[in-house]
């Protein structure tokens, strides 16, 4: 995809909040300091469109952005954070669940994990979450520059063996070595029909 203009339209908790536009929208989901904001900023060739960051779980509310102002992107707060405290916590769930369930414009998520975790039960459970509000969505593991070639494929093998699907449905990205952001590309194309 060609990105001749991409900007941030604004941040919501509520979905009174949300932008009305009506665009197909693609929304972003994974742990905190997974490099989701790399990806968004990857994709659309800015270097700081969306906040990167050392520190994670700071960004806690629902970011919106628009790219040729005909697809509208997501970035989901991150979850999973220890440090996030507990009252912070109580509201990232309900706030993400309001959002995912409500939010009739939504094409897909793409969900964004590290290539050296192993996905947990909670990548599980999410995935099979979305499923029932018939949610698609596009796996992504990131930060692939991080390991040799022999131990990505290694990790490919497990991750998908973790989340129950073929290999062939998950997407090796790195934001870092800029490879994978076709793939990430064709994947949301499919799912927009743009
Ligand atoms: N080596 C490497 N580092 C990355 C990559 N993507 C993100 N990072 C780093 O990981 C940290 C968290 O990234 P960020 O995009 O802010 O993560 P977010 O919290 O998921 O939005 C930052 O220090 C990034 O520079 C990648 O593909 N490779
Ligand atoms: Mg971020």
């Amino acid at each position: 995809m060609i990105i001749k203009s991409v900007e941030f339209v604004k941040s919501a908790v509520n979905p009174s909040q949300y932008p009305m536009d009506n665009l197909p929208e693609i929304a972003f989901a994974g742990r905190s300091n997974v490099g989701k904001s790399s990806l968004i900023n990857s994709l659309v060739n800015r270097k700081n469109l969306v906040k990167t960051s050392s520190t994670p779980g700071r960004t806690q509310l629902i970011n919106f952005f628009m790219a040729n102002g005909k697809l509208s992107l997501v970035d989901l707060p991150g979850y999973g954070y220890a440090k996030v405290p507990e009252s912070v916590r109580k509201e990232w769930g309900p706030m993400i669940e309001r959002y995912l369930s409500t939010r009739s414009s939504l094409r897909g998520v793409v969900l964004i994990m590290d290539i050296r975790r192993i996905p947990t039960e909670v990548e599980v459970d999410f995935i099979h979450w979305l499923g029932q509000f018939h949610i698609r969505c596009i796996l992504v593991l990131t930060k692939t520059d991080k390991l040799s070639k022999m131990k990505q494929i290694k990790q490919y093998h497990l991750a998908a063996k973790g989340l129950g699907v073929e290999p062939a449905e998950l997407i090796l990205f790195s934001a870092k070595a800029r490879t994978g952001k076709d793939a990430v590309w064709n994947a949301i194309k499919r799912l927009t029909d743009l």
